[in-house]
């Protein structure tokens, strides 16, 4: 593992928090401080959305020059990823493209990928694909252009879509979907499922049932997240995975916001937010309540969620992965805003000490866990969430910091690329294009500086996936 002591030009985590990490005393709890200055350097906004669209036009002309149909670019040797199955392609990329198009206003390609959808994808294929990527990437991506276009046929191929991945909670004892299930056969597969997997299916597929008045969507998705809810311990707190088939923890660590749990959380509040309904609210409520009473600690004058034992709140780590910098945006968006602007100035202070943000560290011995850079949206995305419910400034100035170090060292002749070590002199880039890229980063950047005319930002409400599933201006 690799040691942050080692002196560089930039650490991965300021010198406050590298001088008190591994101290045996968390600090208590700060009040909420200000937020973090703001990157110097910023165009205006129209300029900015301008960059930004341009960076996005960069990485799909790369995509479709080098990919076109298949599920993920390799914008440095110019080769393919089959994202779900391999040998087997559902074009991805485009889909997740689509509504971002949309946002953007680049109609020709709209119709480009529309087409494509409607001509080429395959719902029925002999593939196992992982129910849950399935859900938040292709059904969120069919809706959202449902939504954005008003074409049936996207509509009418996500139906089929869902039907194929529907028995993977009608098989399931209790409710909770198996992690894999064959398009064609119907075949299930994988009884052990993070919460992530099990409950983040509800936007999707309750937007489905409101979209084609069938219900069947909406309560499969809503019997998994109250099978999960149900196994809350006497703390309040829930474990990471489950064996869905006897309803029993597979392991028992309260690792919130972090995946593999992540978006269990998110689509409580979304849920209840999207579709109304006050039971999912009240258990977002509960559940978060416990997470900020026994997982949040100050060390280094910086918020940090530890990991324990879901029964016992014993502490079990002190890992930080960069997925959980979408918390900030919904710890805000659920109310608890001292607690967001904190720890949104965590990961503004992480990303002000690196080129990009790592993808994991330890923040209890300050060491670097991962030192990839997955092309992730997190952080932007809850610099997103936190300008839209503040119009505070100071977001858009550290969400443009942030696009600034991917353009700087992410940007490739191809496209935007991952990065294999972040902490290497010079930083080591790798080669791929996730296919979330085209669904996320780009999207949030756009939404905050474009003042975008076919985004209605009162009512706008996007998934995990960054899928826009309400506030389409047509
Ligand atoms: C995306 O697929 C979604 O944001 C998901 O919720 C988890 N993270 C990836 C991108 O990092």
């Amino acid at each position: 593992m690799r040691s942050l002591s080692l002196p560089r030009r930039r650490t991965v985590l300021s010198a406050a928090a590298v001088a008190t990490a591994g101290a045996a005393l968390a600090r208590p709890a700060a009040a909420a401080p200000a937020l973090a200055a703001p990157a110097a350097g910023m165009p205006d906004d129209a300029v900015a959305a301008r960059e930004v669209r341009d960076e996005f036009v960069h990485s799909w002309e790369g995509y479709k020059r080098a990919a076109w149909g298949y599920d993920e670019v390799r914008p440095v040797s110019g080769g393919r990823n089959d994202f779900f199955a391999d040998g087997r392609t559902f074009g991805l990329s485009i889909v997740e493209a689509l509504d971002t198009l949309w946002l953007m206003e680049l109609d020709d390609e709209v119709a480009l990928a529309a087409d494509w959808i409607e001509r080429e994808l395959d719902p029925a294929q002999d593939a196992d694909v992982q129910v849950f990527e399935t859900i938040i990437r292709l059904v969120g991506g069919l809706v959202a252009g449902y939504l954005c276009t008003g074409r049936q046929p996207l509509l009418d191929r996500c139906r089929e879509l869902a039907d194929r991945l529907l028995p993977a909670f009608t098989r399931s004892p209790t409710g909770m979907p198996y992690r894999y299930v064959n398009l064609r056969t119907g075949a299930v597969s994988g009884n052990t499922s993070p919460l992530a997997e099990i409950g983040s299916n509800i936007l999707e597929f309750g937007m489905l049932s409101q979209l084609t008045g069938r219900q069947k969507y909406w309560d499969a998705a809503k019997r998994a997240m109250r099978a999960v809810f149900d196994r809350r311990s006497a703390l309040g707190l829930l474990g990471t995975s489950l064996n869905i088939e006897t309803g029993r923890w597979t392991d028992t660590t309260s690792c919130a916001p972090n995946p593999p749990v992540d978006s269990y959380y998110e689509y409580l509040w979304a849920g209840a937010e999207l579709f109304g309904d006050g039971e999912l609210g009240d258990w977002y409520r509960l559940l978060t309540g416990s997470v900020l009473r026994y997982q949040l600690e100050h060390r280094g004058g910086y918020a940090w969620y530890k990991q324990v034992d879901y029964a016992t709140g014993r502490t079990t780590g002190r890992g930080a992965s960069e997925l959980g910098s979408f918390y900030p945006g919904l710890l805000g968006k659920g109310g608890d805003m001292d607690a967001a602007v904190d720890y949104y100035n965590t990961w503004t202070m992480i990303l002000d000490n690196n080129p990009v943000v790592p993808e994991a560290i330890d923040y209890g011995d300050a060491t670097v866990r991962s030192a990839r850079n997955d092309l992730r949206p997190e952080y932007v995305n809850s610099s997103f969430d936190l300008w839209m419910l503040t119009g505070d400034r100071q977001y858009k100035e550290t969400a443009y910091g942030y696009f600034a170090g991917l353009r700087e060292h992410l940007r490739v002749p191809g496209g935007y690329t991952v990065a294999e070590d972040v902490t290497a002199a010079p930083l080591r880039r790798g080669d791929l294009t996730p296919g979330y890229w085209f669904a996320e980063n780009p999207k949030y950047l756009y939404l905050m500086f474009a003042a975008a005319p076919r985004f209605d930002y009162r009512s706008g409400l996007l998934s995990t996936e960054g899928k826009l599933m309400r506030g389409a201006v047509r």
